[in-house]
């Protein structure tokens, strides 16, 4: 630990991953009230040395005790971890923002993103959940719609990134991409999930599948995805459907999703209003213009973007939207450090 100015005594954990590290650039640009920081990792990691707000941190193994004196602890060090940790540390006197799915489902923990339902921060029991990306960013774009327009349906399909899955996956790409276009045989070893039977390659192709299977015929990222959404927006009975697909880029989540509203006689141009008005979203839609978010323009960017706005053309209660952010920040870190802001800003820590 390092003693700094005023502020919290905040610790991350998984703090060299593809996320942790998106953690520590999130707190630097956001400028979190930082008293001091512990980085910690899995015995694997421990040791690395790593840079925040100009200094070297040494990256400490997570153990029980090190979380004496800590006040948040922003974990994404899997859920295996979590699941060991999190529950030492609130002990300890943490309250845990938890970016792994270990917690999303359980009813004693809320599962936030505060442009959509900030308030259930106040129900905590020590630990929050931050939901998946995908999740995310979607609900990020409905809230707005359900709020003036009720949502009596949603269908989503995803466009994800490979980063999702980690800094070896993002590797695997890379190194992959690198074979093919060298002519090489392709070696897939990771995706599209490190634990299954079979990998496919996943350069130069698109693969419907991320996590798990379950025994409904989903995979666990679209259960993610209907079960989080439900939760997130207290809406238990909504219809949500998912199909979530792995595509060779680096970074961003892109979504098209189609919703049906409660009410009549909305036109595109209200949907847009209600979206260019909301926290965190910006509104990227016009046609004449070519004017739409793709993946590329969301990466490095905090907020979600909207584009490609349409009326269904048989039910006048549908409509489709194109829903891009970077699945690292908003889908992960900024989430997160957001939910510590909001504890902050509600006096919670
Ligand atoms: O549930 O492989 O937070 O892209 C989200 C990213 C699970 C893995 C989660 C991926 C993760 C997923």
């Amino acid at each position: 630990m390092m003693a700094n100015q005023q502020g919290y005594n905040v610790a991350v954990v998984g703090a060299t991953g593809a996320v942790g590290q998106k953690m520590l650039e999130t707190l630097e640009n956001k400028n979190f009230p930082i008293k001091q920081l512990s980085l910690l990792s899995s015995s694997r990691s421990a040791g690395t040395k790593l840079n925040f707000k100009g200094e070297t941190y040494t990256v400490q193994e997570a153990t029980p005790e090190s979380f004496e004196g800590i006040q948040v602890a922003l974990f994404s060090a899997g859920g295996s971890v979590s699941k060991k940790l999190a529950d030492e540390a609130v002990k300890r006197g943490a309250v845990v923002v938890d970016n792994t799915s270990a917690f999303r489902m359980d009813e004693n923990v809320p599962l936030v993103v505060p442009e959509v339902n900030e308030e259930d921060i106040k129900e905590h029991n020590g630990i929050i959940a931050n939901p998946n990306c995908s999740t995310i960013q979607m609900v990020a774009a409905l809230k707005p719609i359900q709020e003036q327009y009720g949502l009596s349906k949603v269908i989503v399909s995803t466009y994800q990134a490979v980063s999702g899955a980690g800094n070896a996956a993002t590797e695997e790409l890379r190194s992959q991409t690198q074979d093919f276009l060298d002519g090489e045989e392709l070696k897939p070893e990771l995706l599209p999930v490190a634990g299954d039977k079979n990998h496919y390659p996943i350069a130069f192709n698109a693969l419907p599948q991320i996590d798990v299977f379950q025994d409904n015929g989903y995979t666990f990222e679209e259960m993610k995805m209907i079960n989080e959404t439900k939760k997130i927006m207290h809406a238990p009975t909504l219809p949500v459907a998912a199909t979530c697909v792995r595509l060779p880029f680096f970074t961003s989540h892109a979504e098209s999703v189609y919703v049906e509203i409660d009410k009549d006689d909305v036109q595109v141009a209200d949907i847009q209003q209600a979206l260019s008005n909301a926290d965190g979203i910006v509104l990227e839609d016009d046609p004449s213009t070519q004017t739409y978010p793709t993946p590329l323009s969301a990466a490095g960017k905090s907020d979600v973007f909207v584009g490609r706005v349409r009326k269904d053309l048989d039910n006048p209660k549908g409509f489709h939207l194109w829903v891009v952010s970077d699945n690292l920040l908003k889908g992960a870190a900024w989430n997160s450090v957001q939910i510590a802001e909001a504890l902050v800003k509600n006096k919670l820590i």
